[in-house]
């Protein structure tokens, strides 16, 4: 009777390990179904979705497991119909089960907003905060003078402290690029892009136009137009996100990143691209009839390949790029019959120094 009962404590045990080892196994594997790491933000979300895979691993595997034990071990024998033993509460269990998931939801919880913190990709985080009417934005944006009397004071400012603080202060990276005097007050990079141009100059600023069904990226440093994302790479860059129509979304798997477009918005959007290689930019938000033909080639090289381009691209004359959108477009004005359905027509095809 004493050797049964360390039998099944020893059994017990070991499957426990296995189940814990299979679990963390599974998790590791998690990192290679998704694409290259192509941005330093993807490793810290992959690391989330590790771990989420560790966590749903080990839940699945831990019930179905104890199911099938159930079922091979403890079935019925043949021709007993009986009632099992009428067993019924156990507020002990009842406590733990019910304890262990919201400890593991705040768990989740928490890590993901730490690692969004992290990644100080700032998005539209002057709209979540703040919530100023947009009428009342000049009032912040007065302030940009001034800050040589408000400086570092800034950090003892609750509203600011909201804001940023905490962002900051979780990523390395970031401390390097702005200035201390950045360190309070959202709005000041947001309001006045002059201000943001001499306070980080490590940063590259490029402007992003969404549009049905097109992407358009603007180089402010040498007025240069795309229809193609070149980005060096460990390179902090900012993207300001702008539409000119709907909703759009950027999305780039590659870098584990993804941003709503809102018109009348600009939304800027920070991260670092760190592995050379050509991505795939797509709409992540339906944006009308040619949505999906709403795509673009990222390519990250190294900063002197990207200068190399500008400086490149800065001597070709725009000229109108071809546009899959129109021409599917125009492919349905010719048809000889007529569906009846009203369609919106694309937007005029961008016209870039550097069609693609
Ligand atoms: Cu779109």
């Amino acid at each position: 009777m004493k050797i049964q009962k360390l039998l099944k404590i020893l059994t017990l045990i070991t499957s426990a390990i296995a189940l814990v080892t299979t679990s963390l196994w599974i998790g590791k594997q998690a990192y290679s179904w998704l694409p290259p790491e192509a941005a330093a933000e993807s490793r810290l979300v992959d690391d989330l979705f590790s771990f989420l895979v560790t966590l749903g691993a080990f839940i699945f595997l831990g019930v179905t497991g104890t199911l099938m034990y159930s079922i091979i071990f403890h079935r019925a024998k043949k021709g007993e119909i009986c009632d099992g033993p009428p067993i019924e509460g156990n507020v002990t269990l009842e406590v733990v089960w019910t304890a262990i998931p919201i400890l593991l939801v705040f768990w989740i919880a928490g890590y993901s907003y730490q690692i969004y913190e992290q990644m100080g990709i700032q998005g539209p985080n002057h709209l979540m905060h703040l919530h100023m009417p947009m009428g009342m934005e000049s009032a912040y944006a007065a302030p940009v003078e001034d800050k040589g009397t408000r400086g570092r004071g800034d950090a003892g400012n609750e509203e600011d402290k909201g804001t940023r603080g905490r962002g900051d202060a979780g990523n390395e990276e970031d401390a390097g690029t702005w200035g201390g005097g950045d360190t309070g007050n959202v709005n000041k990079s947001f309001s006045a892009s002059s201000q943001i141009a001499s306070n980080s100059e490590a940063i590259e600023q490029i402007d992003v136009l969404a549009k049905q069904w097109a992407w358009v990226f603007h180089y402010p440093e040498k007025n240069v137009t795309s229809t193609e994302l070149h980005l060096p790479a460990d390179h902090r860059v900012r993207l300001a996100l702008q539409s000119a129509d709907v909703l759009h979304g950027f999305y780039v798997p590659a870098f584990r990143l993804k941003q709503d477009i809102v018109p009348n918005e600009t939304i800027n959007f920070e991260f670092t691209p760190i592995r050379s290689g050509k991505y795939r930019l797509t709409d992540s938000q339906y944006s009308g009839t040619y949505f999906a033909t709403m795509q673009a080639d990222v390519v990250v090289e190294s900063p002197e390949d990207y200068h190399q381009w500008l400086a490149k691209a800065a001597t070709h004359k725009p000229s109108p790029a071809s546009n899959q959108a129109a021409s599917e477009y125009a492919q349905v004005v010719n048809q000889s019959f007529s569906t009846g359905w009203a369609t919106v027509a694309p937007a005029e095809p961008p016209v870039v120094n550097y069609p693609g």
